[in-house]
């Protein structure tokens, strides 16, 4: 099973295309200005340069260029005559006039420390940004043939394939992500499944982690390699001694069990491990292991994942607060980025729920409506304390939110071949016009509907008539009783890993149609939640719910849901932004003015009250203010 990539869909579905069109028209360009103001730029044109010194911001802040330039390859891709294409060339121009001859790239190093090249793997991104760096190259050639940035990616690639890899130096990057992007390099160098040099050295990048004696381990004793990262050895420790938890080398990836440390390191990891494992091998049974434990024990509702800000990451089982929720915007997309590689490595559709939860949820909170205001952490409460702002100090979030939107088409469909032949599976039937590449038979559908809005989602056949493939049909896990039919007659189809499949010759006109409805519906989380305990979550389809202060008029906290009343749908929706709102009765609860801090139960004052529930992903869109995911519910 592969990825139908972007270039094959159209999206017509207006949710997504506002998503996306915000930030093509709106958040690059405002991203790249951030870009040039704090200095990005200005380190590679200073290495080209041939200066040395002065380099500004963060040692991993070329990163952000290079994930600029992936989703500005997006969005050239869909749109070729886009007024960001110009910019887009010349950045590329400025990262490659920046390259070493020996295919060398990062500005930290060339500019500050050129003797201490690779010398400190565990805190100082070199592979991580080479590996964006490789991913922009592919996406570059993939988009719109080439730009050159391609060539530049692929003599970094082959500098570090140089240096590391078994026979060489045994070393591979404190934060993962290169992994990815070697194994995407060789897709695209080879086609898919065809297991190149590339992907054999991501695969023992993946599998030398959490070897003993560890790399890192010996990195950290030394003083001269920590002078560059003095708080390194403290995150990687325990209790005095290493443990390695922190960039997930506490032990082979075979032998993990629970998801540690940073969340998108971890994240990145796995999404690597699920491209390089087999069906059955022990990396898989972990990667199994460590997705139950996250989904079921470390995973917010919105697909939000890593409560804590100390280690940007995991904590312990049913650790989920909500107020300080760190669940960085990043860590949401590396959760869609390996589930939807566990889908595709084994078939099931869970994945894809999952995938769908933080797309909708945890992913899209971090960007406003208008493409161009972000969060890094995404709280599932507030009073009134956070607030989008146009970029950080640490600003991996913003490109990375855009690359994702910008590539959403590419996780719509996946194409492959089964035992009875071409399959074109359906995750996410989002609207949108789809053709299935030559080998899988150029069979072109139209699906429609307003999905993930609850109701019935079409798969039309456009032609060409003959072409035999069977269409799979993700069943959602939040439509408990869909139906199904064919050319407008009610038919079961059969339910293979998730998935609604049928398989037929089809010829123009064929119709494939589900209905899946659902009604709004509240959800409680496990008792050892404690955050979560005596409150309700309203879901509609996989759209998480929250109340904001904009709506009720009233801190949110004070809002008791009835949730033995069916919440009704709001006439209209506040902000444009696609999804339903709901109205929801409830009551306000009160303490008579002047009251002291604490009163006797009998004078507070329950007033009926009905409250507008919004989207999670639109909450502050309009300023800073309180809101809550989980309400108090009357029990
Ligand atoms: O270190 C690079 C990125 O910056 C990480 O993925 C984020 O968590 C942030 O620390
Ligand atoms: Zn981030």
């Amino acid at each position: 099973m592969r990825p139908l990539e972007a270039r094959w869909v159209a999206i017509s579905d207006p949710f997504w295309r506002a998503r996306q069109e915000a930030i093509f028209d709106v958040g690059l360009r405002a991203q790249l200005e951030q870009i040039e103001s704090t200095g990005r730029l200005e380190n590679f044109r200073r290495c080209a340069r041939g200066e040395s010194g002065g380099h500004q911001g963060r040692y991993y802040d070329d990163s952000d260029v290079y994930k600029w330039l992936e989703a500005a390859a997006y969005a050239v891709q869909q749109h070729p005559d886009h007024p960001i294409r110009p910019c887009v060339e010349e950045v590329v121009s400025i990262v490659a006039n920046a390259q070493e001859p020996s295919g060398y790239i990062d500005t930290f190093f060339q500019l500050m420390h050129p003797d201490k090249k690779f010398t400190n793997l565990s805190a100082l991104h070199e592979m991580y940004c080479m590996g964006h760096l490789i991913e922009a190259g592919v996406a570059h050639r993939q988009a719109f043939g080439d730009s050159g940035l391609y060539g530049v990616a692929k003599r970094a690639a082959d500098h570090i394939a140089a240096t590391f890899g078994p026979g060489k130096r045994v070393g591979f990057c404190g934060h993962e992500e290169l992994e990815l992007a070697l194994i995407r390099l060789d897709e695209c160098e080879l086609g898919v499944g065809a297991r190149g040099e590339y992907w054999h050295l991501a695969k023992w990048m993946v599998d030398q982690r959490g070897r003993r004696p560890s790399i890192f381990e010996a990195e950290i004793a030394d003083t001269e390699a920590m002078k560059l990262s003095p708080w390194m050895p403290q995150m990687v420790r325990n209790e005095g001694s290493y443990s390695g938890e922190y960039l997930q080398d506490h032990a082979p990836v075979s032998e993990h069990s629970f998801v540690v440390g940073h969340a998108v390191r971890s994240m990145y990891l796995y999404a690597a491990a699920s491209e390089t494992c087999d069906l059955g091998d022990p990396t898989e049974a972990a990667l199994q292991r460590v997705w139950d434990n996250l989904t079921t024990q470390r995973m917010y509702i919105t697909g939000g994942i890593g409560p804590a800000a100390h280690n940007e990451g995991f904590t312990t089982d049913y650790d989920l607060p909500h107020r300080t929720a760190y669940a960085e915007t990043c860590a949401a997309v590396g959760l869609a980025l390996w589930g939807e590689r566990m889908g595709r490595l084994t078939g099931e559709a869970r994945y894809w729920d999952v995938v769908e939860r933080a797309l909708y949820n945890g992913m899209l909170s971090g960007v406003s409506l208008s493409g161009d205001r972000y969060f890094y952490t995404n709280p599932l409460e507030s009073q009134g304390e956070h607030s989008r702002t146009p970029w950080f100090s640490c600003a991996c979030c913003p490109p990375n939110v855009a690359r994702l939107i910008g590539s959403i088409g590419s996780r719509i469909a996946s194409v492959g071949r089964g035992p009875e032949g071409s399959v074109l599976w359906i995750h996410l039937p989002v609207a949108s016009r789809i053709s299935t590449p030559k080998e899988e038979g150029e069979a072109r559908f139209q699906i429609g509907g307003a999905y993930p809005n609850p109701g019935v989602v079409t798969v039309q056949f456009q032609g060409p008539t003959g072409a035999q493939v069977a269409v799979a049909l993700r069943v959602p896990w939040w439509c408990e009783s869909a139906t199904f039919a064919w050319n407008g007659e009610r038919f079961e189809p059969k339910i293979e890993q998730g998935y609604a499949v049928i398989r037929r010759e089809w010829k123009q006109g064929d119709a494939l149609s589900a209905d899946f409805s659902a009604e709004p519906r509240w959800f409680v989380s496990n008792p050892k939640n404690l955050s979560a305990l005596g409150r309700a979550c309203l879901m509609v389809g996989p759209i998480v719910y929250c109340l904001e202060e904009a709506d009720l008029g009233a801190a949110p906290h004070r809002f008791v849901a009835d949730v033995a009343a069916r919440p009704q749908l709001c006439e209209s929706n506040s902000m444009g932004h696609g999804l339903s709102e709901w109205w929801v009765k409830g009551s306000l609860e009160n303490l008579p003015d002047g009251a002291d801090l604490y009163a006797p139960l009998e004078k507070s004052e329950r007033a009926p009250v009905t409250a507008r529930f919004i989207p999670y992903m639109a909450w502050c869109n309009r300023g800073a203010n309180a809101m809550q995911v989980w309400v108090r519910k009357e029990t």
